[in-house]
């Protein structure tokens, strides 16, 4: 009786090594691997997409190391919001961030060139224009800016929600009070469809819709979802008048303390988490569409006519700001996506 009741009170113990054992047993004895917890931040709601690529993330790292580097995420910009979470990197006080790149055009221009309007058709083509030379030539910019991207994930294609109308032209937009990331390319594109554009960082967005401080704001469907911008917002016009990507940086002075086998890990895991929050994105990026017509939302597609309207309007957008993004970078972007298109 009593070696039962022993046994019993050990189970506890013998499950946790075992656990530990089996760890071990993954990453290879010679493997170089710190006890680390590793900070990663972002803006959105652990329930957006990013909360799949960071679980996927994290358990391919605990695996890679055997158990001994984790992820701890944190929600809803609890570390700061993208370009401050981004300058804590940049210091060193923090590892991680998972960002869009538009707030960062202050450190690194080059960025600027994913917020030119209309610029990607499908999600396709800007895979394979992130996940090529062309997001290598815009990575390999980051180190010079203390920090490391370790792969490009998806934020989407954004559309416009707003209190007062819908809009199916560009005339729509006129006096409406438009949040914008904190970015020149995104406040001129909507200034100059006519909509006071105003900038402001994401974790302000609901509270400014919701005291009227703004009329609207653009985002994915899994972003209005997950932030739950239906409370505040009564109509969403479908016009996918750019794609932002998210970086997931690592602070390169904390990078340069890591060993190769650390980063080796890192490096591959942040490529594990890409495809599967890609992969939930676009999944959830429908459902997101039909919950949002589901709470009430008052949705309408912009038409091919008015979309191509749109485009025309905001091209002296693309002059206005080469000389910001660089001429090598644009070039490069514009041979890239003939390249893809063909
Ligand atoms: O941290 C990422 C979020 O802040 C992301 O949603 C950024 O699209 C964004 C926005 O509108 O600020």
């Amino acid at each position: 009786m009593k070696s039962t009741i022993r046994r019993r009170a050990l189970r506890p113990a013998l499950a946790a090594l075992s656990l530990a054992f089996g760890a071990a047993l993954t990453a290879p004895a010679h493997a170089q691997f710190a006890e680390r917890t590793i900070r990663v931040s972002n803006g959105v709601n652990q329930d957006h997409p990013v909360g799949n690529g960071v679980a996927k993330m994290t358990a391919c790292v605990n695996q890679r190391s055997g158990g001994k580097m984790k992820l701890q995420a944190f929600w809803g910009g609890a570390l700061g919001g993208d370009l401050q979470a981004t300058q804590a990197l940049r210091s060193g006080t923090q590892e991680m961030v998972i960002t869009s790149s538009s707030p960062l055009v202050g450190i690194v221009p080059e960025l600027g060139v994913f917020d030119l309007p209309f610029l990607f058709q499908n999600e396709a083509e800007a895979d394979k224009v992130l996940d090529g030379d062309f997001g290598k030539f815009i990575s390999d910019k980051m180190p010079g800016a203390n920090l490391v991207n370790l792969a490009w994930w998806e934020n989407g294609f954004r559309n416009l929600t707003n209190s007062r109308r819908p809009v199916g032209k560009w005339e729509d937009l006129q006096g409406v009070k438009v949040r914008v990331m904190q970015n020149n390319i995104f406040l001129d594109t909507f200034r100059t469809l006519g909509a006071n554009a105003v900038p402001m960082a994401f974790g302000e967005v609901f509270t400014a819709l919701e005291t009227r401080a703004i009329d609207g704001q653009e985002n994915p469907f899994v972003t209005i979802d997950t932030s739950k911008f239906y409370e505040v917002q009564r109509f969403l016009s479908v016009t996918r008048h750019a794609y932002t990507p998210f970086m997931v940086l690592y602070s390169k002075p904390l990078w340069d303390k890591l060993s190769n086998d650390e980063r080796g890990a890192l490096s591959a895991c942040a490529i594990e988490g890409r495809d599967e929050q890609r992969k939930v994105s676009r999944a959830l990026s429908e459902k997101s569409l039909a919950s949002l017509r589901s709470r009430g939302m008052q949705i309408n597609e912009v038409s091919q006519g008015e979309y191509r309207r749109m485009f025309d309007k905001v091209q002296g957008v693309y002059e206005k700001h080469q000389a910001s993004i660089g001429q090598e970078t644009i070039t490069r972007l514009k041979d890239t996506l003939a390249q893809v298109r063909k």
